[in-house]
């Protein structure tokens, strides 16, 4: 990939639109639209202007009528020259219009390479550059809020200060080690132990809203869990507003785990109807319990459902099978169903759930067959997912590969705070405090290899 020929694509989605838009960039990018353009010649247009003209092929023919808008290096989004070709956005135009840049001597360009051009050019870190893909990618306002304050750099400006004071206490240690033989001390101990110790605590936080970002970017799991017949399948379909799982009078008619995402408020929740729990000698159905299982206990929420109509003996079997697989982080909520039913036990087995369970536990009545309590229901959901407490300037770690970086971050940083405790000597600790900076650069992008670039950006879309 090199960065001395122009680039195009289209950048809105393939298919048939209103309008498609087309974006070039490049050292020739004027030039090659001039070339193919009628109307105000781009090469005396000024940057952030927008005419409006027709695209010609080589004979002259009009192939549509089309709005082109200048932007000129550095104030564009790669930091190149940029072009953005807004046309009518049919098939045949747009194949057309990509035709005839190429002849002229653009190339295709790869997957995500526009946002790969504008990391390289120095406008955006590599955090930001990703959260780009998740602005696009985001598909609950919680994410998109997230996704948004990452491209804005909050993030980055974050980790780059922290770089920036560790840089220069290291560097300070490292100056020590050259004047070894005189004993002088440049670096602080305690000064170097207190940005130490300020950075250990700033990256283990960060690292720590991972669990919580990453279920915000990909929907909060809630597992629908509960003995067979209770009505899971039923209220699984009602929470999505879609007959999603087979729902029958049979008991264990769900076998495998079934999931699907809705937006509920602002937040992304990912529903996993399970098998219903009990004793069975069935070897199929022994194996969807063991999955239930497993799905208790990654989810975030475990949305235990219990049907009404049962006596007080579903309530012990119940908490005996589902809490001992539940964790500290998780919340549990109860939803007595069936309410409809006039035989439905509902005060009795409320108060039989209160000698079980902490008080702490929410629940609430519901029926899955009318939709009865189901928006209180919703309303549970929403304030167990934590996402109504965070605010528009909190940072959260939605990405595997920051994680991963703050994680050898903490542990390096850790070391190099015990190092410094125990009055190890300088070189020691400059070479963890040399690490804990390698892995602070790996999530901007000050330090990063090719390889990971190039994993990086493929995993954009064309035209991004
Ligand atoms: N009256 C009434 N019937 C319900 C309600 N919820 C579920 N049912 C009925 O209860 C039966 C079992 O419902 P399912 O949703 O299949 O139950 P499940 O918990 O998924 O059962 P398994 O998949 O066997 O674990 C079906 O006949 C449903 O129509 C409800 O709120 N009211
Ligand atoms: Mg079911």
């Amino acid at each position: 990939m090199t960065q001395d020929d122009t680039i195009c694509a289209i950048s809105t989605p393939h298919g048939i639109g209103g309008i498609a838009v087309a974006r070039i960039s490049g050292i020739n990018a004027i030039r090659i639209v001039d070339n193919v353009w009628k109307g105000k010649t781009l090469k005396e247009a000024i940057s952030h202007s927008a005419h409006l003209g027709t695209i010609v092929d080589e004979q002259g023919e009009a192939v549509d009528q089309a709005v082109a808008t200048v932007y000129r290096a550095p104030r564009s989004f790669t930091g190149e020259d940029v072009v953005e070709i807004s046309v009518h956005g049919s098939l045949w135009v747009q194949r057309e219009l990509i035709n005839l840049l190429v002849r002229q001597g653009c190339r295709i360009a790869d997957a995500g390479e526009f946002t790969r051009r504008a990391f390289a050019n120095g406008r955006m870190d590599l955090a930001e550059a990703e959260a780009v893909a998740d602005v696009i990618a985001s598909s609950s306002r919680a994410a998109h809020r997230i996704a948004m304050s990452q491209m804005r750099g909050d993030f980055s400006r974050r980790l780059t200060s922290l770089h920036d004071q560790l840089l220069e206490l290291a560097s300070l240690l490292e100056l020590e080690l050259d004047f070894s033989e005189e004993d002088v001390e440049f670096a602080s101990r305690q000064r170097l132990l207190d940005l130490a110790q300020e950075i250990h605590q700033v990256v283990s936080r960060l690292a720590s809203t991972f669990a919580t970002g990453s279920a915000i970017k990909d929907g909060i799991p809630v597992a629908i869990v509960g003995e067979t017949n209770a009505g899971k399948s039923t209220l699984l379909n009602r929470l999505l507003h879609e007959e999603r799982a087979i729902v029958s009078d049979i008991h264990g008619t769900t076998r495998d785990t079934i999931e699907d995402t809705i937006e509920i408020g602002d937040t992304l929740f990912r529903f996993i109807d399970t098998a219903g729990l009990r004793d069975t000698d069935d070897t199929i159905e022994s194996l969807g319990i063991e999955r239930t299982i497993q799905k208790i206990s990654d989810a975030r929420i475990i949305l235990w459902v219990i049907d009404a109509t049962e006596d007080t003996g579903t309530i012990s079997r119940g908490a005996q099978r589902i809490l001992p697989h539940s964790t500290d982080g998780q919340i549990l909520i109860v939803a007595i169903n069936k309410t409809d039913i006039p035989t439905a036990n509902t005060t009795l087995l409320s108060s039989a759930l209160k000698g079980t369970i902490p008080d702490d536990v929410m629940t609430v009545d519901i029926s899955a067959h009318t939709g009865a309590g189901i928006d209180t229901l919703e309303k549970l959901l929403t304030k167990a997912s934590g996402t109504t407490d965070i605010t528009s300037g909190d940072i959260l770690v939605t990405n595997a590969r920051h994680y991963e970086a703050l994680t050898r971050a903490t542990e390096s940083i850790d070391r190099a705070i015990g190092g410094l405790r125990s009055g190890l000597s300088g070189d020691f600790i400059a070479q963890d405090i040399r690490e804990t900076l390698h892995h602070l650069g790996e999530i901007t992008g000050t330090i990063t290899s090719q390889d990971i670039l190039t994993s990086i950006f493929s995993r954009f879309c064309i035209g991004k």
